[in-house]
């Protein structure tokens, strides 16, 4: 008996025509209608043209929110740019949140869990002189008031275009270092397609210190499924990929805060003389995969927050995260790759 054809593709007569003509834009966009999507045998595509259906996918635009004129503007510079300047927090907050970062780096300290940087773990020290937290509501509860606020996450979903899904919320603390080697300390993208970052400065960054650095209109590039999984991204790609290359430093006053496309090239900067460095990071995506949650128990607030911002919390205050034995999340971070129902 002949083997059956590998190349045979799957779906609706319509999907099936769309990927034989590498046609992904209309194939995405019938990707849309879940009936179509759940009767696909994704098993049977190529691997490459899966990613490239799901980065379509991932920058389908099916909400479309008017936004008040000033957030509007930010939307746009991030759309144009993929970065721009959000909010400043108050000194207040400030103060509360970087006793949530001493609180989690005394933890990390403690249990002397020192890994590269990984996702598996709630907390944990890096060989490059820093510190991670996967869950800083756990220690900083405040958050909840800086990702709850109605104009951000309505900003969020207008920028994705899609309803936004809070996935995580992260703090790191770096070290004075010269370690550059690896991790976040490259140049690397977040190998999540299109998401939104909230950075909050939580120590004063100068241009001179230990900055993040992201190159303006990085966020756009494609990168192929090769590119994707090994993350390998240089100065030299960006240039051959934009014309030329612009970087931007995320720097200014603890409480200042930006917004950039994850997707974009970025680096943190390291430099052994600069002063300990505190950020607050949040992450929305336009997926469901991988919303990485908390050990908090947020079910009374988010019961207090309006109905926009519950919608994306949602996934967050329920799912189990992937440090807790026998979460479903514990496989990998990469999840998305091959969960077409999840793009
Ligand atoms: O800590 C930094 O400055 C960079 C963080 C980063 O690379 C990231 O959030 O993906």
């Amino acid at each position: 008996m002949a083997p059956a054809s590998r190349s045979r593709l799957p779906g609706s007569d319509e999907l099936t025509q769309a990927l034989r003509r590498r046609d992904i834009e209309t194939a995405a966009a019938l990707l849309a209608t879940t009936d179509i999507g759940a009767s696909v045998d994704w098993g049977s595509l190529p691997p490459w043209l899966a990613h490239e259906v799901r980065q379509e996918r991932h920058r389908r635009r099916d909400l479309d929110i008017r936004l008040d004129r000033h957030v509007e503007a930010t939307r746009a510079q991030i759309e144009r740019d993929g970065w721009a300047p959000w909010r400043r927090i108050t000194e207040e907050q400030v103060s509360r949140l970087r006793l949530g970062v001493d609180s989690f780096v005394e933890e990390a300290d403690r249990d002397m869990v020192t890994r590269a940087p990984a996702y598996l773990d709630r907390n944990y020290r890096m060989p490059q002189d820093g510190y991670t937290c996967n869950d800083f509501l756990a220690y900083a509860p405040q958050m909840l008031e800086v990702l709850s606020e109605p104009a951000l996450v309505e900003l969020a979903s207008a920028y994705l275009g899609r309803q936004a899904h809070l996935q995580r919320v992260m703090a790191m603390r770096y070290l004075p270092s010269a370690s550059s080697y690896d991790h976040q300390f490259r140049w690397h993208h977040d190998m999540w397609d299109r998401r939104l970052k909230l950075y909050v400065l939580l120590s004063d960054i100068g241009p001179e210190d230990q900055p993040m650095r992201f190159v303006v209109g990085s966020h756009a590039i494609k990168h192929s499924l090769t590119r994707f999984r090994t993350n390998r991204v240089t100065l030299g790609y960006c240039r051959r990929r934009l014309g030329g290359v612009q970087e931007v430093a995320l720097t200014g006053k603890a409480g200042d805060s930006f917004l950039f496309d994850s997707n974009g090239v970025h680096i943190a900067t390291r430099r052994p003389t600069a002063p300990q460095r505190d950020v607050a990071i949040v992450e929305w995506s336009p997926s469901l995969a991988w919303i990485v949650g908390t050990d908090r128990d947020v079910s009374n607030d988010v019961g207090r927050f309006s109905p926009e911002v519950r919608t994306s919390v949602e996934a967050f205050a329920h799912a189990r995260p992937p440090w807790v034995a026998g979460s479903e999340q514990a496989r990998s971070w990469a999840v998305s790759l091959d969960r077409p129902d999840l793009w």
